[in-house]
């Protein structure tokens, strides 16, 4: 056995199903253990993809997912999925080839010190220099991957330590127990909120990690206080929830503002600061806040809670219930709002205009989805929309990336999806920049049989850019292109292709996409005039119910 052979056999052990990856001169050794193990091997068109892969694979299902790259080249082009990995909290694990040890130390064809490169964006990373540490390496790296908080490791293989001959076996799997919040801080927290007048909840993505949608439904439900959602923590607690206030995160004031202007406590449950900076709901760090996560809270002066609850999610929310004590109807504010925030959803429900409406498209979307179908966002204007107008009965039913908010992840992510859940309807959706970084692994979904959907926001141009230029200068530039004509694109590969000529064609052609046995693009053009008047809207708001 050599330590390719080893280090596939850890691979094994922890239980990896696919590694994605694209072949190089350096990772050879490793490309020739995978032949005859039980782990298959996908080949990607980018590393880009690869990594993006991985990262969805290990956000849909907790366990880390594997990408791999040759050196140089090919781990700068892995960098930026491991990233977007680390900070969207993924658990993820990098496998690099490298030169060998015997020429690191001059200068040398494609050589990049490759540990050095992917130390600021992973959580630990390592050289496998010693064939017999393979299973300590490979043991570590997923216990660390996959621990909260999850995100990127990076093992890197020299091509002589490869194809060494390597003793030993892989690790038995021990990660650890749950740990439970102190007795003291669950006292505390049941206190400031059994005193609060008007608490708020927001949830983030650590509660969907953690699992805890049933926990804070009940938390929330039994002691009537409302719920807002990060746009990672979407389907925690179900849309059609009473109490429900969907999601908050735009970069502007929205009705959800309002919420946050009145309440004197905010319990942040699984909450990332990266989801949503605390500077944008709290800027005077004036607002009480209580902290319940598995990990304790990041230092922010706008996020300095009154109590930390740091441990099992669920278990503090049952033990804080247990002690809260608040009585009374769900608050007459939060009703109104929630009233407010769907009607401004449902406004446009039957709009016909053309291009479409951003609202229009996310509504019709919403339509053809059931609650497990999963919707995978890429990043730009039409996040915004997808984050302000899709809503989901489910936890990770529909996926944003919102720690690194790389775009080009919509497609590589959608495939993913669709490996870990080939009964659900998947679908992309993505603007025509995002379409055009990682629209080759299209060739990839069609050649391992994931059949999913990708719906183009046609703007011709960078409309998030645009949107924000405009917000800031009045004026754009530099962010408009044209684009191939996507139907023919798609049918060149392969693949089917739609356009959308019409509003009301909307719905008949994203149901005929989703019944096609391959993958299909939808080129639907949006009305991005949209985004100015919601800009308009959000500096007109008031918050009428308390004045
Ligand atoms: C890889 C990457 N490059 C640049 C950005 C900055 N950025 C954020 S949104 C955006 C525009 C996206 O354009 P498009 O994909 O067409 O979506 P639209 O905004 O038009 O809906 C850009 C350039 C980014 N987030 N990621
Ligand atoms: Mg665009």
């Amino acid at each position: 056995m050599n330590t390719a052979e080893l280090l596939v056999k850890c691979l094994e052990n922890e239980g990896v199903e696919y590694i994605f990856g694209l072949p190089g001169e350096e990772n050879l050794d490793i490309l020739e253990a995978l032949k005859t193990s039980s782990i298959k091997f996908i080949t990607t068109r980018h590393e880009q993809g690869a990594a993006f892969m991985a990262d969805l694979y290990g956000r849909l299902t907790g366990k880390a997912g594997v990408c791999l790259s040759t050196l140089g080249p090919g781990a700068t082009n892995l960098m930026t999925g491991v990233a977007d990995a680390n900070l969207d909290g993924a658990p993820l694990v990098a496998i690099t080839g490298q030169v060998g040890t015997d020429r690191m130390h001059i200068e040398s064809h494609q050589y990049l010190d490759l540990v050095a490169m992917f130390e600021p964006v992973t959580k630990w990373n390592t050289q496998i220099v010693r064939p017999s540490n393979t299973p300590e390496i490979v043991r570590k790296a997923f216990k660390i991957a996959q621990s909260e908080k999850p995100g990127a490791v990076h093992i890197d293989l020299p091509e002589n330590i490869a194809e060494m001959t390597a003793a030993g076996k892989p690790l038995h799997k021990n990660d650890g127990e749950k740990t439970f919040a102190a007795f003291h801080s669950l006292e505390q927290a049941a206190k400031a909120i059994s005193q609060a007048q008007n608490p708020l909840i927001m949830v983030g993505n650590g509660a969907i990690r953690a699992d805890a949608s049933v926990a804070v439904t009940e938390f929330a439900t039994k002691l009537n206080i409302p719920v807002a959602n990060t746009f990672m923590g979407k389907g925690v607690i179900p849309y059609t929830h009473p109490l429900a206030l969907w999601s908050v995160g735009l970069q502007q004031r929205d009705h959800i503002s309002c919420a946050f202007d009145q309440t004197d406590l905010v319990i942040a449950i699984g909450y990332d600061l990266i989801e949503y900076s605390p500077k944008k709901w709290n800027p005077l760090g004036e607002i009480p806040i209580i902290h319940i996560g598995d990990t304790s809270a990041e230092i922010d002066s706008s996020y300095i809670p009154v109590v930390e609850v740091v441990g099992d999610i669920s278990d503090s929310l049952r033990e804080i219930l247990d002690r809260a004590d608040r009585q009374g109807k769900p608050d007459p504010y939060a009703l109104q709002l929630r009233a407010d925030i769907r009607a401004d959803y449902e406004e446009y429900a039957n709009d016909d205009g053309f291009p479409i409406k951003p609202q229009k498209i996310i509504y019709d979307l919403r339509q053809v989805m059931g609650p497990e179908d999963i919707v995978i966002s890429d990043v730009g204007a039409h996040k915004m929309w997808i984050a302000r107008h899709y809503h989901c009965d489910r936890p990770n039913t529909c996926i944003i990336s919102n720690g690194f908010a790389a775009m080009g992840i919509a497609i590589p992510g959608a495939l993913a999806a669709k490996l870990v859940y080939p009964q659900r309807k998947v679908i992309a959706v993505t603007g025509d920049g995002g379409f055009m970084m990682n629209c080759q692994e299209l060739e990839t979904a069609l050649r391992v049989g994931t059949a999913f959907v990708t719906l183009i926001f046609n703007d011709g141009g960078y409309g998030l850019i645009e949107w924000k230029q405009h917000n800031h200068f009045g004026e754009s530039a530099f962010v408009h292109f044209s684009n191939p004509d996507f139907v023919k694109f798609a049918e060149s590969m392969g693949l089917k292709g739609y356009r959308v000529e019409s509003a009301v064609d909307l719905i008949p052609t994203l149901k005929t996409a989703l019944e096609q046995e391959v993958p299909s693009v939808i080129d639907c053009a949006v009305d991005y005039r949209e985004n100015f008047r919601l800009t308009q809207k959000a500096g007109d708001l008031s918050c009428k119910i308390w004045q």
